[in-house]
This record gives C-alpha cells, structure tokens and sequence, in this order.
C-alpha cells in the first residue's frame, strides 16, 4: 500500500488496514469548543460527497471525531482511519483543522469539487499520520496596493493558505500606486487614493503602457469579514501599512503630508516614487491615528509599518526637513528614516502590538519586540537575530512569487530571475552561521506576492501555485532531508488534482499558460 499522499507531507505518516465509507449515516462527532471547526468541515465534505454529515455532541457509532488532546503542542494533529471511522486529536483548534485538512486530502480529489459529484466512492484509506509544523510563521504577502484583490478572492486565497496549512497572511495594503484600506478619520485616503488613470502594464524590461484606470479598496467591514474567515481558518492577518516610503498614494489623497506639498496622482508607473512623507509631528500624528484604526481592526500581535525603499532626495533638498533633522539632532536622511520609523514603532508598542517591518528597519533604534521580514537575500535575517530580533525570512532569490516562474520565454512578464518550483521547494529560513539562540530567533518565512504585474485574480493563481504548495511543505517541514523528486511526484500525482477540483489556475508542468 502506499503511504497517503499528502501535501504538506506529514511529519509520520503510514497505511492502516480497511478503509472507512462515508455514508448518509455518517456524523462528525466535536465537544462544544470544536463546533465552529466541525461545521467548517462538515461545510467543506458536503458539497462534493452530497451528504448531511450532520455535527453532533455525543455520536455513537462509526463516524468522525474531533478532540483536543493539549499534550499534543500548538498546532500539531493525529489522524486515525479505519474500518471504525476517522479520529482527529488536535494540540489546539488549529490542529484540528489541520487535521481536517489531512482528511480532505485522504479522500478522492473530487471532494474539493463544489456540487454533487455522484458517481464517486468516499471512502477514506486507512491511515495513521502524526503530525506537527516546524516554524510557526508559514505565511505569504499579498500585494493589494499594486492590483486590487477584490474581497471574495482574498477569502478564497485564506481558504486555498489553509489548505496548505500556513497560518498567516501578511497584507501590503498600501503603496505608491494605491491606498486599500477604509480610514474613518481620513476618508480621502481609499477616495483619492483608492483610484489610479491608469496602470503601466509592462515591465522594466518591456514597458508597454496601457490606459486602464484601476481600483478598489475594502471597507472596515471588509476587513473584519477578511479577518473574521482568517480566523475560522486558523490564519492570522498582518496588516502593514508602508510608511515613510511607498507612499503616494496617502499624498496623493492628502497633499500636506508630501515634503514639497505639491498635488500628485496616485501613481501609475511601478517603481518607487520618489514622494516620501515629511517629518511634520503633524504627519506623524496623522499615521498615529491610521494605525490607531488599523490595530482595531486587525487583533494580530504584528502590526506593519513597511519601511522598505524610502527614497532620500526629497528629505536632501527641502529646507524644512533638514530645520527638522537639525532641531532633532539627526546626522543624515538615513537616521531621518530610523527616527519616523520609530516614532510610529513606538506608538504601536505603546498599544501592546509587536512591530513588523522590511529588513531596511535595521537601519535604525527599535523597540523590543520587533519582528523584521528579510528580503534582501537572508542578511537582514542574520542581523536581526543577532540584534535580538525575530525574524520572518522571504529571501527574494528563493519565494518572491512575482519573479518568472522558468526561463522559458512565454513565462507572462519575466520579472528578474527565475524562481523555480525547485528553488521554492529548497528553501530554509533559518540563515548560515548562527548561533542556535539566535536561530531560535527565526519564526518562520513567508512568499511574497508582489503584484505589479499580477493583474488579476487568474494571475494570482498563476503566480503562486504551485510555488506556494513548495514553499508552504518547506516551512511545515523545517530544515533537514528534503526530497524533491519526492514532492513533485506527489504534487503532480495527487495534488494538482485537488487545484484542478478547485478550479485553480496554476502554472502547468508542461509549460506557461498562453496568457499572452
Ligand atoms: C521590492 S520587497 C519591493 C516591492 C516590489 C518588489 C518587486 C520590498 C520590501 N519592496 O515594492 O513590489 O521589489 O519584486
């Protein structure tokens, strides 16, 4: 028999005699703590196997079982299947979903088809899996400034990161080229800030333009549908909103906040603009009262302040900013950056929250506390777990999801280098050359989905899957022995299909899809 094929691959997972059928009798047995996570899975196995399925406190006889067993640990699972019917044990609710997720696998790819399939047997292997993840931040970006995510994307992206298993979902909400985010008290910024005239389709290396105006932005009631369904999902959301840098979107909605005070668009070219926010208290004061909204918001223990690629040259020729800098003591536009970096760090420690930036935030003095995303290669990494810090690894070279997925020349805008499914699948978190104290500082890595050229939803599908299937076993996993024949294998044979099911439009294996 061969050992169940599941993806991300199980820490121990082997064949058991027998086999258990669902039927119209079946039931899904939880204590009151599991009802929500047993509706879930009662909602995800009904629609294909067109069963009730119904949940229930105490069932008797031959079905499926959720528990808690707590000695287990956060986020780990065990699965049992047999002729007696299937026990799911989690360390916590999220190991139970993890386990449920485990089940849907066992059963044939059909199941995660939306309507009655009828002519199917749901009969899961018998199988015992033991199981638990190695980091605890298994994550990706989604870049929602770029192109717009309509909401009911994000929600299916939450649903498509659990079945994967990760458990975060950082949000870039905010860039040059977009403000995505309802703010009560500054109602211009998703008004003004939410539209562009028209978006550069191409890239640097073909800069084709195209008039199309685009936008979009969630209402504050978006965002808790989007972070309420995370959480059913055992996903936590982090916000960030990118500040000082990577926003023209903000000035072009409010003018005051720019260093020259000029009227700007919202941008339309990619790129870093070259309008940063000055260094006004009254600036900061506006951001304070931002983040002050985004925090309710989001319940995460993160908050993203952003601070990658702020350009200094405005900051260099504006006569305020240096009266600024002089009054504040600081030596150059670098520690310009550090001082706004930490005056809104501040204010977010000050609310209990734990600060979460791009690596550039080493730059300068930080609270404790602080979490730093390493994207220029794994050296921020390595410095921020020598500082103290913790730290999220997404080396660029290895899980940046918008660069080319192949060298083939069809591969939809070739953004820098190739990342392949292999170099996904390789990657390690945790750098070379520390201490384990400080590699313990490492709490796990994400992808990041850029979207200057990821347009739509479709693309999306395109760009992540199946690298995400890769990096999302990597960070299960952990280090040590890693097989990829193995997992292309598996992937190709057991997983596509249950993409496929759900009507998810990955990059083939024989090559790129004709976008163009
Ligand atoms: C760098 S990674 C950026 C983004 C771009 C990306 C394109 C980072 C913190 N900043 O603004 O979208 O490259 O690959």
């Amino acid at each position: 028999m061969t050992p169940p094929m599941l993806l991300p691959r199980p820490v121990t997972a082997r064949s058991a005699p027998g086999e258990f059928r669902l039927d119209a009798c079946t039931t899904i047995t939880a204590p009151a703590a599991l009802a929500a996570t047993a509706a879930r899975l009662q909602s995800a196995l009904s629609p294909a196997t067109g069963l009730p399925l119904p949940v229930t406190e105490d069932g008797s006889g031959p079905g499926i079982a959720l528990t808690l067993r707590p000695e287990l640990g956060a986020e780990a699972y065990r699965l049992e299947s047999g002729p007696a019917g299937v026990r799911i044990e989690g360390g916590d609710a999220n190991g139970v979903r993890h386990g449920c997720q485990a089940l849907r696998q066992l059963l044939p790819p059909r199941v995660y088809r939306g309507a009655r399939i009828a002519d199917e047997r749901w009969a899961v292997p018998g199988a015992v899996v033991e199981d638990a993840p190695h980091f605890r931040w298994r994550g990706v970006m989604l870049d929602v400034a770029r192109h717009f995510l309509p909401k009911r994307e994000v929600l299916r992206f939450i649903d498509l990161m659990a079945m994967h298993r990760l458990n975060t979902l950082h949000l870039h909400l905010t860039d040059d080229q977009g403000w995505r985010v309802e703010i009560l008290r500054h109602p211009r910024l998703t008004e003004t800030g939410g539209w562009r005239r028209s978006s550069q389709l191409g890239s640097t290396i073909d800069d084709r333009t195209e008039d199309r105006p685009h936008g979009g932005y969630y209402t504050q009631d978006d965002i808790r549908e989007i972070v309420a369904h995370a959480a059913e999902n055992g996903i936590t959301v982090v916000p960030e909103i990118d500040v000082p840098g990577h926003s023209q979107a903000a000035i072009a909605a409010y003018p005051e906040l720019g260093v020259t005070h000029e009227r700007v668009e919202v941008m339309t070219r990619w790129g870093v603009s070259p309008h940063t926010l000055n260094a006004e208290e009254s600036t900061i004061d506006f951001f304070r009262g931002v983040f002050d909204e985004i925090m309710a918001l989001f319940p995460s223990t993160f908050i993203g302040v952003g601070g990658d690629e702020c350009p200094k040259d405005q900051w260099k020729g504006d006569p305020r900013t240096q009266e600024l800098m002089a009054e504040r003591g600081l030596a150059d536009e670098n520690a310009l950056q550090a001082w706004f970096i930490a005056r809104i760090a501040a204010h977010v420690a000050d609310a209990g929250r734990r600060v979460f930036g791009w690596d550039e935030i080493l730059e300068g003095k930080l609270p404790p506390g602080v979490a730093v995303a390493s994207w220029r290669g794994m050296t921020g990494a390595v410095t921020a777990a020598r500082r103290g810090f913790d730290v999220v690894s997404c080396p660029d070279d290895q899980v940046y999801l918008d660069y080319r997925q192949s060298e083939h020349p069809d591969e939809p805008v070739p953004v820098c280098v190739p990342v392949t499914l292999e170099d996904a699948y390789a990657f390690d978190p945790v750098p070379d050359g520390l201490t384990d104290e400080e590699a313990a500082r490492v709490l796990g890595g994400q992808a990041n989905l850029w979207t200057e050229h990821v347009d739509s939803p479709r693309m999306v599908d395109y760009y992540a899957f199946p690298r995400l299937c890769a990096v999302a076993e990597a960070l299960w996993r952990g280090p040590g022995p890693r097989d990829f024949h193995e997992f292309r294998s598996r992937l190709y044979a057991a997983h596509l299909p249950r993409l496929d099911a759900l009507g998810v439009e990955y990059r083939p294996a024989t090559g790129p899809l004709p976008w163009q």
